[in-house]
């Protein structure tokens, strides 16, 4: 398979060249031109050559970039963590995946869960202003195979400790070059977000991305409109971010008139990861003239559609199946297709193609549930088509996968958790519509003393500790009972607030 990234390739053979000049990575102050790039990844990924899978501490940060891509070059999995995982999460993850060493920024201290691992430090200081010194990796990324294992992303399901997608090179450059003819994404691109780098949308769309295409990258450390509305200002073409963002920008906007005018200048403003209510679509339009665009995608499949730069933009929809991806709709059977194009009849959303996963890492038994027989992934989420065969999504078939801030959370994971906190007897864990959030976590609880139950910090901060913040209940009921079933399974549906 050719390379990943052209045009680092021709910055390794040329040092001097003007493809080595042109910048590619920006954090803050920090920056990094393709030459520099290459003279920063090439000696790590000669360090890491021989590793069997690599942990990264996914900060978001210039290291993470470079980490990634010189585990990329070396041909050696990597797993990005969230620097913001509690314990119990890291604990499963490095169980899961068992890396051999971890690579993480100088000076940051790693959790217990990583302390047993080697460490190696990406230094980008060190090696910042010469041009490789060390050899070349043992195997040159031109010469890996199509699927060869490139990330191992964790991702929640439904019950359970979450389930490690494995993806594969071919992915990665199947869907970043169906996004380029969709998007006419180009080199002379400049990105702009703030989105964190251990999921697909922020690490490989919002970096490998911009690498791809031998353009840049500036990454705002974390989500700020002021930062897309400087970066937006001093040449950035495109903006990636999540619907919390858009909505954020959208309750910025009639008191930031500089915003305005920077999101008017924009080549291209792309919401993904949930969907972007109509409202804040409308609202974003009407101040600034400009139309953000939806893609669709998931961990385990990449990218599988999005309104195209050349089509019409229409809100509330995630626009066509991108180049080489087959999509079908299916009814409640999940194999009997769904012909109708007529904008009401659901069905679940099935796809396959290269941008597809390889398998979850250790479930041969969720790998084979994920796909139909003929070899359909089954996304769990219900959709119907315009006659124009735009998607409008419509919904989720799992009531237990809650998506806040654009992360997939289980409700098992979560009830799971609160089980384990000695204040709790019976625990339940739901999603309600949050303007901000798209959803927030509402957790149900009967506690073990009425008299004296924790407190909904207390459980945050438990939920938090053990799993990640944003898996943190926003909003906790106390109950005598939980609702439940002749079978004496739990009736979420019963579990209202009023
Ligand atoms: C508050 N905090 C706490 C606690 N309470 N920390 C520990 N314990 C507590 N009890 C901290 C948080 O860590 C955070 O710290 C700060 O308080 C605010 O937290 P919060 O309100 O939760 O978050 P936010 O900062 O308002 O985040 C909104 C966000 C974020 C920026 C939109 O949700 C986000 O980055 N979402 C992106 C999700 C994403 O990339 N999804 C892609 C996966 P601090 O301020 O220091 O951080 S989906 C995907 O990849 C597919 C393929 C796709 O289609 O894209
Ligand atoms: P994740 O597993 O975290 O990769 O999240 C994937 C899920 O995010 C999908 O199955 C969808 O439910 C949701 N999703 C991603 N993009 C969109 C979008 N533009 N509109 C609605 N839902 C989306």
């Amino acid at each position: 398979m050719s390379s990943l990234f052209p045009a680092l390739t021709e910055a390794l053979a040329d040092p001097d060249g003007t493809a080595a000049r042109r910048s590619a990575l920006r954090f803050g102050d920090r920056s990094l031109t393709y030459g520099e790039l290459a003279a920063t990844a090439v000696p790590l990924a000669a360090r890491v050559g021989e590793a069997g899978r690599i942990a990264v501490w996914a900060t978001p940060t210039l290291e993470t970039a470079v980490a990634v891509v010189a585990a990329l070059l070396a041909g050696v999995p990597a797993v990005p963590l969230n620097p913001k995982s509690g314990g119990s999460e890291l604990g499963h993850i490095v169980a899961d995946s068992a890396p051999t060493l971890v690579l993480a920024p100088p000076g940051d201290q790693l959790p217990p869960a990583l302390t047993a691992l080697e460490r190696v430090d990406i230094d980008v200081r060190a090696s910042r202003p010469t041009a490789p010194s060390a050899p070349y990796p043992p195997v040159l990324d031109r010469d890996l195979a199509p699927e060869t294992p490139a990330l191992v992303v964790y991702t929640s399901g439904t019950t359970g400790p979450p389930k490690g997608a494995v993806i594969p090179r071919r992915a990665i450059a199947t869907t970043l070059d169906a996004l380029a003819d969709a998007w006419q994404w180009t080199g002379d691109d400049v990105l702009v977000h703030g989105l964190p780098l251990f999921h697909v949308h922020g690490l490989i769309l919002g970096i490998l991305g911009p690498l791809r295409r031998g353009g840049s990258v500036r990454h705002l450390g974390r989500f700020e409109t002021a930062g897309v509305t400087r970066e937006l200002s001093t040449g950035a073409t495109m903006l990636f971010g999540v619907p919390t963002m858009y909505h954020r920008i959208a309750e910025t906007l009639p008191d930031d008139p500089a915003l305005a005018k920077a999101l008017a200048k924009a080549r291209l403003l792309v919401s993904g990861s949930a969907a972007l209510p109509v409202h804040d679509h409308q609202r974003i339009a009407e101040a600034t003239g400009r139309r953000v665009i939806e893609r669709y995608g998931m961990t385990e499949t990449l990218m599988n559609t999005s309104v195209r730069a050349d089509g019409e933009p229409r809100a509330g929809t995630v626009g066509v199946p991108l180049p080489g991806v087959g999509l079908r709709l299916t009814e409640e059977d999940g194999t009997t297709a769904v012909e109708a194009y007529d904008g009401e009849t659901v069905g679940e959303i099935q796809v396959r193609g290269p941008n597809l996963f390889t398998e979850y890492l250790n479930r041969p038994d969720a790998t084979a549930a994920a796909f139909t027989e003929d070899g359909w992934f089954r996304t769990g989420d219900m959709a119907v088509r315009d006659p124009d065969g735009y998607v409008r999504i419509v919904g989720r078939k799992a009531t237990d996968l809650i998506k806040s801030g654009g992360y997939k959370i289980g409700a098992g994971e979560i009830e799971n958790a609160l089980l384990e906190h000695p204040g709790v007897r019976e625990a339940a864990v739901t999603g309600e519509p949050d303007a901000d959030l798209g959803e927030r976590i509402v957790a149900w609880i009967v506690p073990a003393d009425p008299e004296a139950p924790p407190s909904t910090d207390e459980l945050a901060d438990h939920v938090a500790g053990r799993l990640a913040p944003h898996k943190r209940p926003r909003v906790v009921h106390y109950l005598d009972t939980l609702p439940r079933n002749d079978m004496g399974k739990i009736m979420k549906r019963a579990l209202t607030h009023d």
